[in-house]
């Protein structure tokens, strides 16, 4: 079998405007919004059985023109509208799905992409009892990583987030949020967000940049006696402006857990990014109620994220939260509850009972969760999170996207949306979890050009 990734794939002048994809066994649009409670499980499919198989006149494609979905539904249909609309048939490149199915781009709304150095001395350190917390206080944890990435250079760390992205794209993903965070110092935090911007304007995957300066406490911060609220501090005065001059992140992020940053610190540093435009979203309660998610809550965060140990009241407050216009998503990290060897997984049904939008996440970072897997993710959420596969899916597209303020651009195939898709070598979305850890991407799609094709 091979792999190819077309590097670059953004458009040459001899490449056709359009693409029709047929042959299609499912087409899963997702499209209607935003998934909460039970239209969490509904993934808006349109079934090549239902209407006489994939060569019937009304057999489901997706026709795609510069970049963008132009129609999705039955062939004759679709077809016929394209003309209408003046695009001319032979200018569609031909694309058969083979029987597969077609689903949005998967879109990975929280990661540590980029790092140098790797931990795996923590997993047999874990085997004998150490717990996560532990580890970082004997200096581990993100403290080695951040020695590490600190020493790398920026040509060192482009090559790793490629190789990595890679990966990604390989399964499935065509979106990537990538955290900064591994610096802690001004010069290596912006290091790192250059590094990301560097990576979306390369492509082919669309790269979203959040600022992590609050990830931990740096080394030479923690000999004070406030050591956290001083760097707190650095972080808004002498962290942020910079960030914010350059442009480089859309979005702020914080640890906010127990032993990490507490609620008033993180508070603090997600006001003074939102003074600057920068939109935040945090880590909350991933080992213990630390009221992360009661302050994503109340700071109307575009996403609380790993929720493995939300209070009642934080699941009330996201609750309460997800009647409005602007629902926190939540966004949850079962593959790193899972490698952790922790066993208090998210309470998913519980948030989606509750009406709360339910994303799905790899976390890929050296420590917790070195999986750039998304499908794996789905399947670790159906068997420990009790997840159905549609709402699983519906989580790694419409809502992940929603989880990045992306969801009228992203994470959907219905007209306008940026044609970002893959094609899978299954007969229903139902099998992408069914196997564990199998490769089944056919064909990646990003703005209408195919970017990964398994021959
Ligand atoms: O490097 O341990 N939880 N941050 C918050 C992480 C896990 C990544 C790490
Ligand atoms: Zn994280």
């Amino acid at each position: 079998m091979t792999l190819r990734v077309i590097h670059g794939g953004r458009g040459s002048a001899d490449l056709m405007p359009g693409l029709l994809i047929t042959g299609a066994s499912e087409v899963v649009t997702m499209a209607g919004g935003i998934r909460r409670g039970d239209d969490q499980d509904d993934p808006a499919v349109f079934r090549a059985a239902d209407v006489g198989g994939t060569d019937a006149p009304d057999a489901p494609v997706v026709a795609c023109w510069e970049g963008r979905v132009v129609g999705v539904g039955p062939r004759d249909a679709v077809v016929a509208s394209l003309a209408a609309e003046g695009l001319p048939a032979s200018r569609f490149a031909r694309l058969d799905a083979d029987g597969g199915t077609v689903t949005p781009g998967l879109v990975d709304p929280h990661t540590h992409l980029l790092f140098a150095g790797t931990r795996e001395g923590e997993l047999r350190l874990r085997q004998r009892g150490a717990g996560y917390l532990d580890i970082l206080a004997a200096g581990g944890g993100i403290l080695s990583t951040v020695a590490a990435t600190r020493a790398a250079t920026e040509d060192e760390l482009l090559a790793h987030g490629r190789r990595w992205l890679d990966e990604m794209l390989a399964h499935g993903a065509t979106t990537v949020e990538v955290k900064s965070g591994y610096g802690l110092d001004p010069a290596t935090e912006l290091r790192l967000l250059h590094v990301a911007g560097t990576l979306s304007e390369e492509g082919p995957l669309d790269v979203v940049p959040t600022y992590l300066g609050a990830h931990a406490v740096p080394p030479e911060f923690r000999s004070q006696p406030d050591a956290a609220d001083a760097y707190v501090r650095s972080i808004i005065h002498d962290q942020l402006p910079l960030v914010a001059a350059q442009g480089i992140a859309r979005f702020c992020d914080v640890f906010c857990e127990e032993g990490i940053f507490t609620v008033a610190q993180s508070r603090a540093v997600l006001e003074a990014a939102r003074d600057v435009g920068i939109e935040p979203r945090l880590h909350a309660d991933e080992i213990a109620p630390s009221g992360g998610a009661e302050l994503a809550a109340e700071l109307g965060a575009v996403s609380a994220d790993h929720l493995a140990a939300p209070s009642d009241e934080g699941i009330d407050a996201l609750a309460l939260a997800a009647d409005t216009d602007r629902p926190v998503v939540a966004t949850l990290l079962p593959a790193t509850t899972w490698f952790l060897m922790a066993h208090h997984y998210a309470p998913a049904r519980r948030l989606i009972e509750r009406g709360v939008p339910v994303a799905l996440a790899t976390d890929f970072n050296p420590g917790t969760s070195p999986t750039p897997n998304l499908a794996l993710v789905m399947t670790v959420a159906c068997l420990e999170l009790g997840l159905t596969p549609s709402e699983a899916l519906a989580a790694v597209t419409v809502n992940a996207a929603h989880a990045l303020g992306l969801g009228e651009e992203i994470g959907s195939l219905e007209p306008d949306r940026q044609a970002d898709l893959v094609i899978w070598r299954v007969p229903t979305h139902l099998q992408i979890p069914y196997y564990p850890g199998a490769n089944l991407v056919r064909t990646v799609i990003k703005r209408g050009q195919p970017i990964l094709e398994r021959g």
